[in-house]
């Protein structure tokens, strides 16, 4: 009939690309197979306490229609793959579009060969170090992605089968997270053990990662980023690792590819992962006496890790309900992560033998849907900050305090697991795992950067110091918080947080890397007009009144007054050394508070 004429016609006229597109999706392209887990505990169902909407959530993120899972028939090695083609089919022409679907520099990255060489970062006796070459676990690598360029994916595939050896490397799941094209995740299949979810659907990081998880067979789970390069050796001391401890979560040192040039830098080995109280991860410094004997083929404990490179057990993942699955798109899911490994009876450790470059960028270049990025870090922190921080959360919210309007919806799934895992208090984690953590008083009365104009009070160091004396008070440009490097230096300590209906505290951080508080005061025990003020030891005032009357100040409107000496006001009129002198209601005495980054 005139319907099969049709069907010749096109097949006649039809292109041979058209032909290998029909080919391809209907011949070499295999649905995976695979047993659906047992990922619903038994004891759950049973628990009456567990919101049913929720419980209904927590399956649907967990289930992953056959249909979405691709591999290939006849797979090639990296090197049959065709990767000037698979590159061209993306390219940009021009700079203006360079950083466009990325924000990083397609033009370059775009021209540096796949299997390039990248320096060897690792230190002290790691390169010397010999692994077994048999009896390791298996790992399952989980990649997903969200409009990730060519180049950077292929590039990081590519340097995992290069540098991880076969017995080790189970597969590399990759989860295409909805990217417009969808070529760019479906034409890697072709590669050895690379096999594909694609989500119809935006998922976000954080529940892509669970999808994948649920097809991976390794015997681990190794989460990377789109966009990294590993280093020699880098797998085998993050599987040893794990082989010794099942309950540890290990992470490699992140070395930093540059976003304009891809160089690749070794990054510094002497960091662990931190949080600050506004629950923005940030690197901590380990203090000088620990850089100098440090040896690098010992794991540095670490309270919390990064997030985009790490691995963990298979079986201890799911044991600790994998991820929050209703934390959104990007943000917060590795400290979340951080608080529950601890506190649920695990640990982890950044193995500075293992080296996986990254490339760090300024912006997220993808959206976050009609609710805004902020909301939705927001959201995924207060979700955690309830479950986790007990009456800590109390700082959180003193710092950012705009968060208090967001709804963190229905914990009830997670409570589950902090239970059944009996999990510890927040307080164990901070006395046990983060001493260095620096805890703020209940009854602090300001909070933030202590502000004169534009500037941010400091202590300065004194020359011949005394015992007992950590500096004096004055103003500098304000830096970044806690989060800054130079916030370690002594010399350029801003306040940061204090109480002070009564004392005017500031934290300094010791030789063994902790923070005490020490005070601010006159030095004299009797303040006279002029006198500079300095960052000394507390004096106690369990004696007498007296005994601190030069340490013992009020917050009064803006101006901060001794209270015994109600006339004399902190004065800001010699930048590099407060005094205090009348009160005159100048803009010199007048101190207000920011929260920077805490
Ligand atoms: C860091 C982590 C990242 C994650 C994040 C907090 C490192 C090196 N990276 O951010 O892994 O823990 O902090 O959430 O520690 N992606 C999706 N779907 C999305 C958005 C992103 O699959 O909707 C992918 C993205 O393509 C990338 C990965 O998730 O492979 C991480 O995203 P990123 O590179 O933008 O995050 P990054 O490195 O700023
Ligand atoms: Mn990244």
């Amino acid at each position: 009939g005139i319907g099969s004429v049709a069907v010749l016609a096109i097949l006649l006229f039809c292109p041979l690309e058209v032909f290998d597109f029909f080919l391809a999706k209907s011949q070499k392209i295999v649905r995976v197979k695979y047993e659906v887990p047992e990922f619903v505990p038994t004891d759950f169902v049973a628990q009456n306490e567990i919101e049913e909407e929720s419980f209904e959530l927590y399956k649907k993120a967990r289930i992953v229609d056959p249909d979405d899972v691709y591999d290939s028939h006849d797979k090639v090695a990296w090197t049959d793959f065709n990767i000037r083609k698979y590159i061209n089919a993306g390219r940009v022409t021009n700079k203006k579009d360079a950083y466009k679907t990325a924000a990083f520099n397609q033009l370059v990255s775009d021209d540096i060969p796949m299997n390039r060489n990248i320096p060897d970062t690792r230190l002290g006796a790691c390169p010397s170090v010999e692994y077994p070459k048999e009896g390791l676990p298996t790992t399952s690598i989980i990649i997903t992605f969200h409009n990730e360029l060519r180049s950077t994916l292929l590039r990081t595939i590519i340097s995992v089968i290069r540098k991880t050896p076969a017995n080790i490397l189970k597969e590399i799941v990759l989860v295409d997270d909805a990217s417009s094209d969808p070529d760019v995740g479906m034409e890697l299949i072709k590669i050895e053990k690379v096999k594909l979810i694609v989500n119809r659907e935006r998922q976000g990081l954080i529940r892509a990662r669970i999808r994948a998880v649920m097809v991976a067979t390794g015997d681990t789970l190794t989460f990377l980023d789109s966009h990294v390069e590993v280093n020699k050796n880098w797998i085998q001391p993050l599987m040893q690792r794990i082989q010794q401890n099942p309950k540890i979560v290990v992470a490699p040192i992140i070395d930093v590819i540059n976003k304009d040039t891809f160089s690749y830098i070794g990054a510094d080995a002497f960091l662990t992962g931190g949080v600050s109280w506004a629950m923005v991860f940030r690197w901590d410094w380990l203090t000088q006496g620990a850089t100098s004997t440090m040896d690098h083929t010992k794991g540095l404990r670490s309270p919390t890790i990064a997030g985009g490179l790490f691995s963990i057990s298979k079986s201890w993942f799911h044991e600790l309900g994998e991820y929050d699955d209703q934390m959104d798109i990007w943000g917060g899911e590795n400290i979340e992560f951080s608080f529950r490994v601890w506190q649920c009876g695990g640990e982890m450790e950044i193995l500075p033998c293992s080296r996986v470059g990254h490339v760090f960028r300024d912006e997220h270049p993808y959206d976050f849907g009609k609710k805004g990025s902020n909301n939705v870090f927001v959201k995924n922190n207060n979700r955690f900050v309830h479950t986790w921080m007990d009456e800590y959360t109390d700082f959180y919210y003193g710092t950012r305090p705009n968060a208090k309007s967001i709804e963190p919806g229905d914990l009830s799934v997670r409570e589950h697991f902090k239970e059944k895992l009996q999990c510890k208090g927040f307080k164990w984690y901070l006395e046990t795992v983060y001493p260095r953590q620096y805890i703020p008083e209940r009854d602090s009365v300001a909070w933030g950067h202590a502000k004169r104009g534009a500037h941010c009070l400091n202590v300065f160091p004194v020359k011949s110091s005394k015992a007992g004396v950590y500096g004096q008070l004055g103003a500098a440009n304000c830096n970044q918080g806690i989060n800054n490097p130079s916030y370690q230096d002594m010399d350029k300590q801003q306040v940061v947080l204090k109480k002070f209906t009564g004392l005017f505290k500031q934290p300094v951080q010791m030789k063994d890397g902790r923070y005490v508080n020490k005070c601010f005061g006159t030095a004299d025990t009797t303040p006279t007009n002029g006198a500079k003020v300095i960052l000394a030891d507390c004096v106690s005032n369990a004696s007498a009144r007296e005994a601190n009357s030069h340490q013992r100040w009020n917050y009064i409107g803006t101006n901060i007054k001794l209270e015994d000496y109600p006339h004399f006001c902190l004065d800001g009129s010699d930048l590099g050394s407060f005094r205090i002198r009348t009160c005159t209601g100048s803009d010199d005495q007048q101190i207000l508070f920011e929260m920077l980054n805490v």
